[in-house]
């Protein structure tokens, strides 16, 4: 049958447009990643509302498609998964305009929420197509920061993981917190029966030292991330495991002895709950952000910063970027682009936020050389979703201080003179600096959300600049 002129066209369009939206990846996955208080959920808040705003030009500049006057608006539109919990924005962006507002609650589940970004676009093939507006849907992802510290498990059999524990506690401070239950952990024999009445007690003692070393310590590699947050697991007996402290089996342990139950539930934790979430979550990501709290962990002290030292480059030796491993075969990650993130900049003066990119870039460099070596775009910025703080120099002893104002989580007025962020690797000068002066810490006192618009556009460091990188170029 011979088509008419009109219809082949119509039909020649139709595929041209299927072309088109094939070759211009309209979705985004991206993947906020942190350790747990590291920002992510106020993050995704206040990135979500940003773009819920249809005029920007005032608050996001150094957004590209915004100053080009390219940005349309964007919506939240029905995610893809429908089994996974929705991303509970209006939660809390109710929480930071309550009166006194407060800050999102710690996430204790995994969440999702999908936006479709409208913008006019430059690419000529879609207009010629009569498709600008162009749309991008962008998918993100919350969860609770504890479990992204299961990851660099994958890695480890049970035996490796014991060493790893061993090793932290070799450290005074770490050792000294886990007197209850060491010592009987140390005495364990490999062959005796697995009788579940006597392991209990001590895997108590051991989570306990877990939170006790998050608490006291302000340490981060706290493993496993279920031990303090199981989530839907609360209760179930592949929980119930611990490190193995004493001296290595000299046979193999047989089978219900206590080691190869211990050995079997930790496999069992890795394999089918550990695996199961990031192949469920995070198998397809495409871009990822990694906040990093540098501030809070430099008041935290020394052991502390050793320990967000260690614990980032597990971390970031678990992702492989490009690497062709297993861990690649678990991701399959097409990521291109990544973003290292200081977090809550607005707890400094502007003038130390080079100073806190160049930390951060220090503290991530093994990951970082990594990811550029397999061609991944990286970049590192000091940021802060949202602005709790106000900048003022005051005259103090003939001086002028930078410093900087806001409210503290009690209603109290604060003035705040942050100090000097390290470039780099602190020296033991700044340690006992730090020790001397514990009240001068940064980030110590948490700031009161400021007072934000239901409508208006919210105060920021660097949001744009990260939209810029994350999704400028998809937004042609
Ligand atoms: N001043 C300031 N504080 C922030 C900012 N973002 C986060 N915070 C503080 O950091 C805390 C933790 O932020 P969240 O967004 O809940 O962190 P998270 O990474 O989601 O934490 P988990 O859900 O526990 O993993 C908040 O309660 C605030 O006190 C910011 O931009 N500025
Ligand atoms: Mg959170």
């Amino acid at each position: 049958m011979m088509l008419s002129g009109r219809k082949l066209l119509d039909e020649v369009q139709e595929q041209a447009r299927t072309l088109v939206n094939r070759s211009l990846d309209r979705h985004i996955r991206l993947a906020v990643t942190g350790l747990s208080r590291s920002g992510k959920t106020a993050f995704i808040t206040a990135l979500v509302h940003q773009l819920q705003q249809l005029d920007l030009t005032t608050t996001l500049p150094h957004w590209q498609l915004v100053r080009s006057g390219r940005w349309l608006g964007g919506r939240q539109v029905p995610q893809q998964y429908h089994h996974i919990p929705t991303f509970r924005f209006d939660d809390a962006k109710s929480a930071l305009l309550a009166s006194p507002p407060s800050w999102p609650e710690p996430t204790r589940a995994v969440s999702e929420i999908r936006l479709e970004l409208r913008y006019r676009s430059r690419h000529l093939l879609r207009r010629q197509l009569g498709q600008s507006p162009g749309s991008l849907f962008l998918d993100i992802v919350d969860y609770p920061g504890e479990w992204l510290l299961d990851l660099p498990l994958l890695s480890l059999d049970y035996r490796q993981w014991s060493r790893q524990v061993a090793q932290q506690l070799t450290e005074p401070a770490v050792a000294m917190l886990a007197s209850s239950w060491r010592d009987a952990v140390c005495q364990l024999n490999a062959h005796t029966p697995f009788d579940e009445q006597a392991l209990a007690p001590l895997v108590a003692g051991y989570k306990a030292w877990l939170l006790a070393c998050r608490q006291q310590l302000g340490l981060s590699l706290i493993q496993p991330g279920r031990f303090v947050l199981p989530g839907e697991y609360d209760g179930a007996p592949v929980l119930q495991f611990l490190p193995w402290l004493a001296a290595d089996p000299d046979r193999s342990p047989a089978e219900g002895s206590l080691y190869a139950m211990l050995e079997a539930r930790y496999e069992h934790y890795k394999q089918h709950i550990v695996k199961r979430f990031y192949q469920e979550h995070f198998a397809t990501f495409d871009r990822q952000i990694v906040l990093v709290d540098c501030l809070h962990t430099l008041s935290a002290g020394r052991t502390a910063f050793d320990d967000l030292e260690r614990t980032l480059s597990l971390l970031l030796g678990s992702f492989h970027y490009g690497h062709n491993n297993w861990l690649r075969r678990l991701f399959a990650p097409r990521i291109d682009k990544l973003l290292f993130v200081a977090s809550k900049a607005d707890h400094v003066t502007p003038e130390q936020h080079a100073a806190m990119q160049q930390l951060l870039r220090q503290l991530v460099y093994g990951g970082y050389g990594q990811a550029r070596f397999e061609g991944i775009e990286i970049q590192c910025l000091a940021m802060a979703s949202l602005m709790a703080s106000r900048y003022m120099s005051i005259e103090w002893q003939g001086r002028r201080l930078p410093v900087i104002q806001g409210t503290d989580l009690q209603g109290l007025p604060v003035s705040l003179f942050p100090g000097e962020v390290p470039c780099g690797r602190p020296d033991e000068g700044f340690w006992q600096r730090q020790r001397a002066n514990p009240e001068q810490g940064f980030g110590l006192v948490p700031l009161r959300p400021p007072l934000l618009p239901a409508q208006g556009p919210w105060p920021h460091i660097r949001l744009d600049s990260a939209l810029e990188f994350l999704l400028g170029d998809k937004m042609k």
